[in-house]
């Protein structure tokens, strides 16, 4: 039997101190340099802040093209073609002229691709080396993030498999059933596990549950019960009890192989692009694909009962009830922008992206907890999985709004309450807060929010350390231009008392 760890055991490795400032240049095979202070050059003669800009860029480039391919996916299986005008569409016209004007809009379709491989071609070694161009970069890629991406993909989601509807669901580990076939779906193209939540309508015996991002689509849509976020994703299998997992794109682990080796689990692989050792592949590329894979994994899964060894996690606790499936037209935006008018409440956060193990979970969900009292939250993610576990998710102060592309639901209700108070999005009491960030995707978020003149705070270091020439730009040169700031901050108490004295999340 194969041996295999979790990651509590994984995460004693230590971080690499230089990469994780963004110090550690491997753009070119005369390094990997490593620049420790701000007189040292590369090799090449490239600067500190010039290898921080590039990685920070590269590291945008990879999150957008992830959310832009989900996009493009969705518009395949649909057999639909790339709406145009796009971004001028959905955008704020103020900012749209801003962006316009500044030259970082992609206005052709498709264009977007290129402008992820620009990235790619402009910070390899001795292309661009001007720092603060290349951070313009960075919020041009936000910007495609946000409308090529996210928006993109959760429109295309609300039309085919409809609009989000506030529910109750269910949400832990304890939502898996030691008595019934244990099916998990993960990932986050939700097109197959569409499928299967109409499939296993059939069989009784099917407990269907979700994970990450896949299962935050479901479980907004069709009260599916979501088992675990990105943290708990190997337990899940670790359980003993789920029989198949079927995983689509993103954030699946790659340890995940060899533990449904270990525990019987059958593991099943559905996108071209996500191929796992020892994993079964039913390639998925249309409907009809899907709902003859769908009825093959109910079929794998039924057989494959009968090889459980033993169950190996206690599930003695009920699932945590929660509010989900809010969204830009079911919550009134008009209620919140008196709110905010009448000063009823003190602004809004959107508390966004991963749970990053490396950092105090637990401290942060309680700063929140005390700053609701005062703001409302606006959560994704697999943030909101661990508002949900703390039993936060109440729809009162804490509202789910889903995945992570539906972050866009987030921006687009900013964009509503900017409407109804007149008033343009950078004006108003809004912070974007993504306080444990893992991904790629979690950075490209940040500068998307950014671009619409929202500050944005991170509580873990992504390659800004506190006296980078690029983290002085980010926090205050950036205003110049988008009346916004990405700032660090990876204390949650000192955040908490930022924003109480003001210092950010101007009151209205
Ligand atoms: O897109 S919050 S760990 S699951 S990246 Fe991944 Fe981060 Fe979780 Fe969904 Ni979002």
């Amino acid at each position: 039997m194969k041996q295999t760890t979790l990651i509590s055991e994984r995460l004693k490795l230590e971080p690499c101190p230089i990469g994780k400032d963004g110090f550690c240049c491997k753009n070119c095979l005369m390094g990997p340099c490593r620049i420790l202070t701000k007189e040292q050059q590369g090799v090449c003669g490239a600067s500190q802040d010039l290898i921080v800009a590039r990685n920070i860029l590269r590291f945008v480039a990879g999150g957008t093209s992830a959310h832009c391919s989900h996009s493009y996916h969705l518009l395949n299986y649909l057999n639909k073609e790339y709406p145009k005008n796009y971004i001028e569409k959905k955008a704020p016209k103020y900012l749209y002229k801003l962006w316009d004007n500044l030259g970082i809009i992609p206005k052709i379709r498709f264009e977007h691709f290129k402008d992820i491989s620009e990235s790619l071609h402009l910070s390899t070694m001795g292309v661009n080396s001007d720092y603060k161009d290349i951070m313009k970069w960075c919020m041009k890629l936000g910007i495609i993030d946000g409308y090529y991406g996210m928006y993109l993909a959760t429109e295309l989601e609300d039309e085919k498999f409809g609009k989000t509807k506030i529910q109750e669901g269910k949400l832990n580990l304890f939502c898996l059933n030691p008595k019934k076939i244990n099916i998990a779906v993960h990932g986050h193209e939700p097109m197959l596990a569409e499928i299967l939540v109409k499939e296993i309508k059939k069989h009784k015996d099917i407990n269907l549950v979700g994970i990450c991002c896949t299962g935050s689509s479901i479980l907004s849509r069709h009260k599916i019960p979501l088992a675990a976020n990105f943290l708990l994703q190997e337990n899940v299998v670790a359980t003993g009890i789920l029989d198949v997992m079927v995983v689509d794109t993103q954030c699946i682990m790659p340890s995940i192989s060899d533990l449904c080796e270990c525990y019987h689990t059958k593991l099943i692989t559905t996108n071209e692009l996500a191929r796992i050792p020892n994993a079964l592949h039913l390639s998925m590329k249309s409907e009809k694909d899907a709902k003859e894979i769908a009825k093959e994994i109910i079929k794998i899964a039924k057989e494959n009962k009968k090889n459980r060894i033993k169950q190996t996690i206690k599930l003695n606790k009920k699932p945590n009830k929660i509010i989900v499936g809010f969204n830009e037209d079911n919550i009134n935006t008009k209620e919140l922008a008196n709110k905010i008018k009448n000063k009823e409440i003190k602004g809004i956060i959107g508390v966004i992206g991963c749970t990053n193990p490396r950092t105090n979970i637990n401290d942060w969900i309680n700063v929140y907890k005390h700053l609701s009292k005062d703001y409302i939250i606006l959560t994704t993610g697999c943030v909101g999985f661990e508002f949900g576990k703390n039993d936060l998710l109440d729809g009162k102060r804490f509202f789910h709004l889903g995945s992570c592309v539906n972050n866009s639901r987030i921006a687009e209700i900013f964009k509503k309450i900017s409407e109804h108070l007149e008033k343009e999005i950078t004006d108003l009491p809004f912070l974007i807060s993504c306080p444990m960030p893992i991904t790629e995707k979690s950075i490209a978020i940040g500068f998307f929010f950014a671009s619409l003149g929202i500050d944005v705070h991170f509580g873990y270091n992504f390659m800004i350390s506190s006296d980078s020439n690029v983290t002085h730009f980010l926090e205050n040169t950036l205003k110049n231009e988008f009346k916004s700031k990405i700032f660090l901050d990876l204390n949650p108490n000192s955040l908490y008392n930022k924003i109480n004295k003001k210092l950010i999340l101007y009151p209205y």
